[in-house]
């Protein structure tokens, strides 16, 4: 399968991230891009093409035209505010607050935050503008004709909301892309999330919508960022009643646990009559991850990859979280080799 990849991703570095009341060095970093392009390569994955420009038009049905507005201009503001750092905000519209935009940047940039050790930095928006045209061509490319498509984003995406960033993420990557899917005829898409984290941006996004429906498998958010939505119970509403599939999962949980849980939500996305997946793939379910909770090993995503692949459906892999260690890269090429029904 072809692998869409922009260096602009580079432009994404981040110094500080706020973990455990330190600012330290973001665990979300260009090298997680590298050690993943280099194994994918290794397994045989060398058609490697850079996207085009694809331009606001299909991120502007997903996210909020102020917000998109608020992440292009956000350095320069805070810059001209007088700030040294790297942007971090310091208040939110809290319960029973106003839901209004302030004037100044630093009250803006707690407004549009949904968490906060995701510092804003100068290079960040052209680099999640490259990350989102990687999604889009990716997305072209299964309209195509094409079965699989693996775009390589960076940053990723699937904390994103509607006008909300955090958790490394400021565009919905795999909602841009399932977007841009519909645009281009398909009825219906799934949009299936395999990274530890819930996708709490992607939910937001298509929770009132009955054209894409959203599977999570993560951990449970009474334990694990984002902690605030991700619940079993979360089931869509309006015409997205019934659309949406959360399957939060515990400490320790192993493949042959979550294993069960993705033949579940496959089973959900089949019966919705999905024409296509577009896999929101973070491989921080390996059992070596610094911020996650699963015990998934490198074998076990070759099984993930043929798992889905056995929907017989179109897949776009759009790449979200995985940390810490350069297996990661081999994780992910396990998966683009099972989806391809080959061995490792
Ligand atoms: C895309 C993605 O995977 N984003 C994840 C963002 C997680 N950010 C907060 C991490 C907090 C982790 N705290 C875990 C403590 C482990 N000892
Ligand atoms: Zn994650």
């Amino acid at each position: 399968m072809r692998v869409f990849y922009s260096e602009d991703h580079k432009l994404r570095d981040a110094k500080t991230e706020l973990h455990g009341g330190l600012l330290v060095t973001p665990f979300e970093g260009p090298f997680r891009a590298e050690w993943i392009l280099e194994a994918v390569q290794k397994a045989g994955f060398t058609d490697v093409v850079a996207p085009e420009n694809h331009g606001l038009e299909t991120a502007l049905k997903v996210h909020d035209a102020g917000y998109l507005t608020f992440l292009e201009t956000c350095w320069d503001r805070w810059v001209a505010a007088g700030f040294e750092g790297e942007v971090i905000p310091t208040a939110f519209p809290y319960r029973r607050a106003r839901q209004r935009v302030p004037n100044h940047i630093d009250g803006a940039v707690g407004y549009y935050a949904n968490s906060v050790e995701t510092s804003l930095t100068k290079g960040t928006y052209a680099a999640a503008i490259s990350s989102m045209n990687v999604a889009i061509s990716g997305a072209d490319r299964l309209h195509a004709g094409n079965r699989f498509a693996f775009s390589l984003c960076r940053p990723p995406g699937h904390h994103a909301g509607i006008d909300l960033y955090g958790g490394y993420c400021f565009i919905n990557n795999a909602a841009v892309a399932a977007q841009r899917l519909r645009d281009r005829g398909a009825g219906r898409i799934a949009i299936l999330d395999v990274d530890f984290h819930h996708g709490n941006g992607t939910q937001d996004i298509f929770y009132r919508r009955g054209d894409v429906f959203f599977a999570s498998l993560h951990g449970d958010p009474a334990d694990a960022f984002p902690y605030f939505l991700g619940y079993a119970d979360e089931t869509g509403e309006g015409e997205g009643k019934g659309c949406n599939a959360n399957y939060p999962m515990q400490s320790g949980t192993p493949w042959d646990v979550w294993s069960a849980a993705l033949a579940d939500a496959l089973g959900r996305i089949k019966a919705f009559g999905a024409e296509a997946i577009v896999l929101s793939l973070g491989v921080d379910t390996f059992e070596q991850d610094p911020i996650s909770f699963f015990k998934l090993k490198s074998p076990d995503f070759l099984g993930m990859g043929r798992m889905i692949a056995e929907s017989g459906l179109p897949v776009l892999t759009v790449m979200e979280g995985g940390y810490g260690v350069p297996d990661i890269g081999l994780n992910v090429a396990n998966v683009l080799l099972g989806l391809e029904g080959r061995e490792a």
